[in-house]
């Protein structure tokens, strides 16, 4: 079986993050180990929340993977909060790497043309540096304009989205993807850049008419545990789609759903069927 490490936040209560990512890759099959950034009551998208750094556990907890001599397969970053917490975890993805792992970076931190509470401007381009270590970039339209300083667009044609792919690999990335890639009214998917040989990929679902916190997590989680399962990356990215878009589906048909999340668990047979076919 495979071990992953994920590095990002556990939010107490808002499906996103490590809520999602450790149920998620262990459905897939795979080990995932976690490292928290930080603790939240809540994420940030409700009205209130408390907020205690981890930055300070990072490197000890670091020390001891190396000194008991534990590796892992793939190394997967999500939220990161701050500066010196960029600069650890990329330390840490450097020693992994350096033993064979995959990295998965998710520059989580704005979405719809912003960035999050929390987050300033220094921000975007830190998370561009740590592209330079991926195997695997997947961040939104808005993450992806906001690394490669290009303008946001809600409306945007193929050639934008190309151009912001070619940019992230331009900054060291070996693959990137864009999330959350829609050209029409109806659908909406992902666009992918391999840049070993320079293919582009789109893949389009049905888009439903409302979105849901937490489908960005769902989608790398799943997209990981993909990789880890042999499928290669188109294939995994495409899963990724197809589970977000039934989790979608299950949260718009549930009445007692939640405004803070999307119903990840309710998809969880359909990803642990597509990946024993
Ligand atoms: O879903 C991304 C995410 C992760 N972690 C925290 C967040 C968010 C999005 O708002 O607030 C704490």
């Amino acid at each position: 079986m495979k071990r992953i490490l994920t590095v990002q936040d556990i939010s107490c209560v808002g499906k996103c993050s490590l809520t999602v990512a450790l149920p998620v890759i262990s459905a897939a099959g795979v080990e995932c180990s976690v490292l928290p950034t930080a603790v939240l009551s809540t994420h940030t998208a409700f009205p209130e929340f408390t907020f205690r750094d981890l930055t300070d556990e990072i490197e000890p907890i670091g020390e001891v993977f190396s000194r008991l001599g534990i590796d892992f397969d793939a190394v997967y970053t999500g939220y990161l909060g701050s500066k010196r917490q960029v600069a650890l975890v990329s330390e840490l993805i450097r020693r992994q790497k350096e033993k064979g792992a995959y990295v998965l970076i998710d520059p989580v931190m704005a979405d719809n043309g912003s960035l999050y509470p929390g987050f300033t401007a220094e921000f975007p381009p830190l998370m561009a540096d740590m592209c330079r270590m991926a195997d695997l970039v997947v961040p939104n339209v808005t993450e992806a304009a906001l690394m490669l300083g290009m303008p946001y667009r809600e409306k945007y044609d193929e050639k934008y989205i190309k151009e912001l792919l070619a940019g992230l690999v331009s900054l060291g990335a070996k693959s990137a993807t864009i999330s959350g890639v829609s050209f029409s009214d109806d659908k909406i998917g992902f666009m992918h850049l391999d840049g070993a040989g320079g293919e582009y990929t789109l893949y389009l679902n049905e888009k439903l008419p409302k979105s849901y916190h937490g489908t960005g997590d769902l989608f790398a989680s799943v997209t990981l545990g993909g990789v880890m399962r042999s499928l290669g990356e188109v294939r995994a990215l495409e899963l990724a789609t197809d589970v977000t878009l039934d989790a979608m589906r299950h949260t718009a048909r549930d009445k007692n759903a939640r405004f803070y999340g999307v119903n990840f668990e309710e998809a969880l047979p359909l990803l642990i069927s597509r990946l024993s076919e």
